[in-house]
């Protein structure tokens, strides 16, 4: 590896990888075998990394991949991925040539997107999609039998559209009460009744619902939150089915080291005084990466043992409070182990009142990824310095 691809601010997530593969090869042992696992990578899979968790996935028994717009899938297929990719979410009808020639399998939520998508599809062009039913989400889907007949009329009378796939979306699978999702599987399954073809993949399943309903599995499942190593939710953590393992690590250095004194204070508005003379640290993470103001007081990791985070969060800066002196370029964890601590997502998603999901896609590709296997560092992701 080059240097120039390197980093030069001493801040960095690592992912294990070979905990993504574990989570995949686990899912994968736990469904039966002829349900196929499409690894939802959008948002730069969950900002963990868009390529390097697609082949890790593809792997380890994924066959499809699944992301939310189409630039998201031309960048994978930029990358080298030719594995089958489904983006999940709209796209416009005059871009279909270039799903065409992407070979990216498009979702269909609209009889008039299918007409605006023929008019714009040459003749010898041939284009994969998956209709998509608005089961009980309420976000984009078709929702009644009728639609979705004139969908597969047209289609079936189009030889460039191959309808590969249908699918739904639970809202509340991760939810210890099952009424609504029951609920949304009926209203699938009688939709399904009134098809004439069965596509070839037909699915339903995010983590949650892989993870505890096997009658929702269908032929596919579409595994996002827990292929990172998170619990879609907190109340389900005890019912699953095997151990995540959590992928996403945060570290940082301490830049510099100083004695306050008692009064003195730290960062913008001085909110923060010092009670007593106290040695803070200087950390070069702040809220342009994704570490935010809200996190003020949140605990990080130095030498294994919990310190504060004390004064405002700055844009690319934050302190911390340290019980002695420290050296400089002590390696500090923000969401990790370090020794005997250990801070997950969980506990940072609680700090900030949200759901594990937000945390590492909110760390922003500022901060470079790191990949790991056997320990070892296997490749690197520094955004601001590619090519
Ligand atoms: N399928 C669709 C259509 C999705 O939107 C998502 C996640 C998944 C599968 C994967 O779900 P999982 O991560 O729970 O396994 N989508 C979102 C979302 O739009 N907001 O949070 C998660």
């Amino acid at each position: 590896m080059e240097n120039e691809s390197l980093f030069y601010r001493d801040t960095w997530v690592e992912v294990d990888l070979d905990h993504v593969a574990s989570n995949v090869m686990n899912m994968k042992q736990h469904l039966p075998s002829d349900v196929q696992l499409i690894a939802v990578v959008k948002a730069n899979a969950y900002g963990h990394g868009d390529v390097q968790i697609a082949r890790t996935a593809l792997q380890n028994g994924a066959e499809y991949l699944a992301v939310a717009f189409m630039d998201e899938a031309i960048a994978l297929r930029k990358k080298g991925i030719v594995a089958p990719i489904l983006v999940l979410g709209a796209s416009r009808p005059e871009d279909v040539h270039l799903a065409v020639k992407h070979h990216i399998t498009l979702t269909v939520f609209h009889y008039d997107w299918l007409q605006k998508a023929q008019e714009y599809l040459a003749d010898e062009a041939t284009l994969d999609i998956h209709i998509k039913v608005d089961t009980g989400m309420g976000r984009i889907g078709i929702r009644t039998k009728e639609e979705l007949n004139a969908i597969e009329n047209q289609v079936l009378r189009d030889p460039r559209i191959n309808m590969e796939g249908i699918f739904t979306h639970f809202a509340t699978a991760d939810e210890l009460d099952h009424t609504y999702f029951e609920q949304q599987l009926s209203v699938f399954n009688e939709l399904l009744s009134h098809l004439k073809t069965k596509p070839r993949l037909i699915h339903a399943s995010n983590s949650a619902a892989a993870l505890r309903f096997p009658i929702a599995n269908f032929n596919a499942i579409r595994m996002g939150i827990s292929m990172y190593g998170l619990t879609p939710s907190l109340e389900i953590e005890s019912e699953l089915p095997f151990q995540l393992q959590e992928a996403f690590t945060l570290h940082s250095r301490i830049i510099h080291v100083k004695k306050v004194h008692k009064g003195e204070r730290v960062s913008y508005g001085a909110t923060y005084e010092a009670e007593e003379d106290e040695w803070v640290g200087t950390l070069p993470i702040g809220y342009a990466d994704g570490w935010i103001r809200k996190l003020q007081g949140q605990d990080v990791l130095v030498n294994g043992m919990r310190v504060p985070i004390v004064g405002r969060i700055c844009m690319d800066q934050c302190m911390i409070k340290l019980p002695k002196g420290v050296d400089v370029g002590t390696v500090v964890t923000l969401i990790g182990e370090q020794g005997q601590g250990r801070i997950t997502i969980n506990e940072i998603a609680r700090t900030l009142d949200t759901i594990n999901y937000e945390i590492p896609c909110i760390i922003s590709n500022r901060v470079p990824r790191i990949y790991k296997s056997s320990g070892q560092m296997v490749g690197m992701e520094n955004s601001l310095l590619q090519n």
